[in-house]
């Protein structure tokens, strides 16, 4: 019949709601200008990374180009995105952070 199948509308709209949120990577990528420290410093502020594993971090995306900073929702990982790049800005660096959707 042409009536409105209220049943499957529910049925889908469940299924969603089931699915968990997408994630998304942060990607930090490397230049040639902006100072280690800064680097360092800012995966700490972000990430909540100590000063090994930021160090650790710094230097996989200095030797290999870029690495990923963490996996979080869609909203959380706008958020350091924004705030990283914009951070780099008023310092005037040329560092930049990236979405990656997985
Ligand atoms: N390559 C930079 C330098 O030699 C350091 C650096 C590391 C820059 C990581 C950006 O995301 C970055 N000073």
């Amino acid at each position: 019949d042409h009536g409105f199948d209220f049943e499957q509308l529910l049925e889908s709209h469940l299924d969603e709601a089931l699915q968990p949120p997408s994630k998304y990577k942060v990607v930090l990528l490397n230049d040639d200008y902006t100072p280690m420290e800064f680097v360092i410093e800012v995966l700490q502020k972000f990430f909540s990374l100590d000063i090994e594993r930021a160090t650790q971090l710094m230097l996989t995306v200095h030797y290999e180009g870029k690495a990923i900073c963490g996996e979080f929702t869609a909203e959380v990982a706008e958020t350091k995105v924004m705030q990283v790049n914009r951070y780099a800005k008023e310092n005037e660096h040329p560092l930049l952070c990236m979405l990656e959707k997985i």
